[in-house]
């Protein structure tokens, strides 16, 4: 290798170097564990997850009135069935691998289950 080889190709390294290292900010977003054992999974703003490990994540989520809640399904199918309350929203059937959303317009604590999976409840509360 000649000394002007060795000089262009300590310049590339130089120059992937620079390139790879701008910000050295590594995106860390918070996490809402659930479960004692379960692995610590990232949920969207005013979003539950119907995981596959059969339960709803989080197992509360308080939002403001009006507010569209996005309820997402894995590869296991649930459904989202209310508790009767005064503006509950509509039930959400059995489904997998989609999303579901249901507006909030009354005030209150509104519980939910899936009924195919025991212990598989959650609340969605409006202020
Ligand atoms: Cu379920």
């Amino acid at each position: 290798m000649t000394p002007k080889m060795m000089r262009l190709v300590s310049a590339m390294a130089l120059g992937s170097a620079v390139a790879c290292g701008g910000g050295g900010n590594s995106a860390s977003t918070p996490t809402s564990p659930t479960g004692s054992n379960i692995a610590p999974v990232t949920v969207p703003p005013n979003t539950v997850l119907a995981t596959d490990n059969n339960q709803f994540n989080p197992t509360t989520l308080t939002v403001t009135k009006g507010t569209q809640v996005t309820f997402t399904f894995g590869t296991i199918s649930h459904n989202v069935i209310f508790s009767a309350a005064s503006g509950v929203p509509a039930n959400i059937d059995v489904v997998a691998n989609t999303s579901v959303t249901r507006t909030f317009s009354s005030v209150g604590s509104f519980g939910f289950d899936c009924t195919l999976h025991s212990g598989m409840h959650g609340t969605v509360v409006v202020n």
